[in-house]
């Protein structure tokens, strides 16, 4: 008797558990990228991630097959560059575009959740509950302006935080790599203007948190 008792209570614990994860799974399935790559380069490296400066062409379409977005069309032609995984693009496409090589060609299809939901865009140009298509060619992966390597590269005393002193001398460099001249009042300028933006605390430091607009990447 208190065997099989226990054996029914195990059995509902189990079945529940299973409904549990179904209801998950549908979920997952309906919510998901679709990833078609249409062409992989035979060197694909590096892979994009998070946090990295992505210059890509990309054309869209709603499901009927209607274009509705051409970046060729757009910006003179030029592929648009933007971060990736961080919310510049919708959720879909930062999602689309992980680990993803320069040269390297991929469709995608975006469910309205990670699109624009429920309620469209551009007054009607996408309808509410719309699933996107996207043909994208990406041209270049690069280190984003905030990547961990190059908080490691300004944090000369590697004391997981940026001092002025840092800062400053990093901005040197970086000004000297481009030709044209930039007086120390310039100079000084941005470095105000870099820790109003981001000493958040007032410390007069950078710290790594502060610094890393991603947040969860480990420094
Ligand atoms: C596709 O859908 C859009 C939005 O609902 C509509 O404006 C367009 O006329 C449709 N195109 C075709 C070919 O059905
Ligand atoms: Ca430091
Ligand atoms: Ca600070």
């Amino acid at each position: 008797m208190h065997f099989s008792l226990k054996c029914v209570l195990f059995l509902q614990a189990l079945s529940l558990f299973s409904l549990f994860t179904q209801g998950q799974k549908l979920e997952e399935s309906m919510d998901e990228v679709k990833i078609e790559v249409l062409h992989l380069p035979e060197n694909c490296s590096p892979k994009s991630k998070k946090g990295d400066l992505l210059n890509a062409h990309y054309d869209g379409y709603l499901a009927n097959g209607t274009k509705f977005y051409c970046s060729r069309t757009q910006n003179k032609g030029h592929p648009k560059w933007f971060v990736l995984g961080v919310g510049q693009v919708i959720k879909g496409l930062d999602i689309a575009m992980m680990g993803m090589c320069s040269g390297e060609k991929r469709k995608v299809t975006i469910p309205p959740s990670l699109a624009y939901g429920k309620e469209g865009y551009a007054q009607g140009l996408i309808p509410p509950d719309t699933t996107l298509i996207f043909e994208i060619e990406l041209y270049a992966v690069t280190k984003g302006p905030r990547s961990i390597e190059t908080f490691k590269q300004i944090d000369v005393d590697n004391d997981k935080k940026l001092s002025k002193t840092e800062i400053n001398y990093y901005l040197k460099k970086e000004f000297e790599k481009d030709d044209k001249p930039r007086d120390q009042s310039y100079h000084d300028s941005v470095l105000e203007d870099i820790f109003k933006k981001n000493d958040h605390d007032g410390d007069g430091f950078i710290s790594s948190k502060e610094y890393n607009v991603y947040q969860h990447d480990e420094l």
